[in-house]
C-alpha cells in the first residue's frame, strides 16, 4: 500500500514537473512546433506526414505482436513443436510492397517541399536581401540594397520574403531561427541562399545549429521583425552618421582601443561586430539579455549598462575562446570601461 502511494506521487510530481518543460516546446518565438509563418509551416507539415507514418507503423507492428505473442504462446502440458515455415511468398510481398508505398507518401511531399525552400529570392527586386556571416562565435548581417551591416540582431520587415545568402567567415556554421524556418549551413568560402518569412512582429530566437567549438552553444542570435515603417526607419538611421562618445577621454578611448576591430556608422566592421545602435540590441554578445523578466524583450538600458560590463570585464567566462580580448588585456581604466558602457547602452536607434 505504502509503495503504491509513493509511486503515486513519484508519477504526478514527475507529470507536474515536466509540465513547464513540455510548456516550453510551444513557444512561438523558439519553438518548431509551433510554426510561424509559411516557410516554418510548410516544414511543420512535412514533420507531422513522417510522425503520422511512423505512428501508424509503430501500432500496427505492435498490435501484430503482442496478438502474435499471445495467440501463439506456449501453452502449459503442451511440448509438441509447431509447424515449420519457410519462405511464405504472400506475406513476404506485403512487406515489401508496404513500406514502399510508405515511403511514396513520405517522399512526395517532402521532395516537393525541398524545392519550395531552395526557391531563390535574391533576385526579387520586392526581396530584401541579408548576406549573413557567420563568426565564431557572432552573427553579421550586412544588407547590400541599403549599404548597412549590423551584429547579433536581424532586423527584417514582416510579410516581405528575406532572402539569405550564408557565408562563414572561419568554420562551418548552420544558421536557424527554429520558429520561422531553417536550418541551413554557413560555409567558409561558398555561398548557400534561401528566403525565410516573418509574419508577425516581435523577437524571434536563432542558434547556430553546426558544432563550431567550444561556444558554440553560446551563438545565438534575435531576429526582430518589425512593421515596414518601422524597418524604413530602421535603415534611416542606420544609414545615418555614427554616434560617438561626447567625453573627449571617454571618446579617444573608445576610438582608440574598441574602433581597431569595432564599427559605428554603416560601413562593416574589420574584425568584430558593428555596434551601431547597440542599445536598440535586446541583448549583448546574443547571449546577455537587457530586458526584464516582468516585460519580455522589453529593453532595460540600465540593464543593458550592466551586461556591457560584465562582457568588458571578461569576455572569456561569458563565451570561452571567442576572439575579443578582455577589459585588463585592452587595459582600460575603470572610468573608461563605465562611460563606453553608459555611451554604447544609451546609442539606440529608435524605431519601433
Ligand atoms: C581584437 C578585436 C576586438 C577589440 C579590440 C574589441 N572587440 Fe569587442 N568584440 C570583438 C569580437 C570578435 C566580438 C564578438 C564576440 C562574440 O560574440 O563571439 C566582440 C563583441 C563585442 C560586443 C558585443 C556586441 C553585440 O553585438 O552584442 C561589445 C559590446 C563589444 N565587443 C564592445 C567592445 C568595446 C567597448 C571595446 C573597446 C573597449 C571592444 N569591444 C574591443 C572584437 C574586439
Ligand atoms: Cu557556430
Amino acid at each position: 500500500m505504502n509503495r503504491w502511494h509513493a509511486g503515486k506521487k513519484l508519477a504526478l510530481a514527475l507529470m507536474f514537473g515536466l509540465f513547464p518543460l513540455l510548456a516550453a516546446c510551444g513557444r512561438a518565438d523558439l519553438s518548431v512546433l509551433n510554426p510561424q509563418g509559411p516557410v516554418a509551416q510548410r516544414q511543420f507539415d512535412v514533420l507531422m506526414v513522417s510522425v503520422g507514418i511512423m505512428t501508424l507503423v509503430v501500432v500496427v507492428v505492435f498490435a501484430l505482436l503482442i496478438y502474435v505473442l499471445v495467440r501463439f504462446r506456449r501453452r502449459r502440458g503442451d511440448n509438441s513443436i509447431p509447424e515449420q515455415v519457410e519462405g511464405n511468398h504472400k506475406l513476404e510481398i506485403i512487406w515489401t510492397v508496404i513500406p514502399i508505398i510508405l515511403l511514396i507518401i513520405l517522399a512526395v511531399p517532402t521532395v516537393g517541399a525541398i524545392g519550395k525552400f531552395a526557391e531563390d529570392y535574391w533576385d526579387d527586386p520586392n526581396a530584401v536581401q541579408v548576406k549573413v556571416t557567420a563568426y565564431q562565435y557572432w552573427w553579421e548581417f550586412e544588407y547590400p540594397q541599403y549599404g548597412i551591416t549590423t551584429a547579433q540582431e536581424l532586423v527584417v520587415p514582416i510579410g516581405k520574403k528575406i532572402a539569405f545568402e550564408l557565408v562563414a567567415g572561419d568554420v562551418k556554421h548552420s544558421f536557424w531561427i527554429p520558429a520561422i524556418g531553417g536550418k541551413m549551413d554557413n560555409n567558409p568560402g561558398l555561398t548557400n541562399r534561401f528566403y525565410l518569412e516573418f509574419p508577425t512582429p516581435g523577437v524571434y530566437r536563432g542558434r547556430c545549429a553546426e558544432l563550431c567549438g567550444p561556444s558554440h552553444a553560446y551563438m545565438d542570435f534575435k531576429a526582430k521583425a518589425v512593421d515596414q515603417a518601422s524597418f524604413d526607419r530602421w535603415v534611416a538611421a542606420m544609414q545615418g552618421p555614427a554616434v560617438l562618445p561626447e567625453d573627449d577621454n571617454i571618446r579617444e578611448a573608445f576610438v582608440s582601443k574598441c574602433l581597431t576591430c569595432h564599427a559605428v556608422g554603416d560601413q562593416g566592421a574589420p574584425i568584430g561586430p558593428n555596434l551601431t545602435g547597440l542599445g536598440s540590441r535586446v541583448t549583448v554578445a546574443g547571449i546577455l539579455f537587457n530586458d526584464t523578466p516582468e516585460q519580455e524583450y522589453v529593453i532595460d538600458p540600465a540593464k543593458t549598462e550592466e551586461n556591457i560590463k560584465v562582457w568588458l570585464e571578461d569576455t572569456q567566462k561569458i563565451k570561452p575562446g571567442n576572439m575579443m580580448p578582455s577589459a585588463v588585456d585592452l587595459q582600460l581604466t575603470q572610468e573608461q570601461i563605465d562611460g563606453i558602457a553608459k555611451y554604447l547602452a544609451n546609442y539606440r536607434l529608435d524605431y519601433e
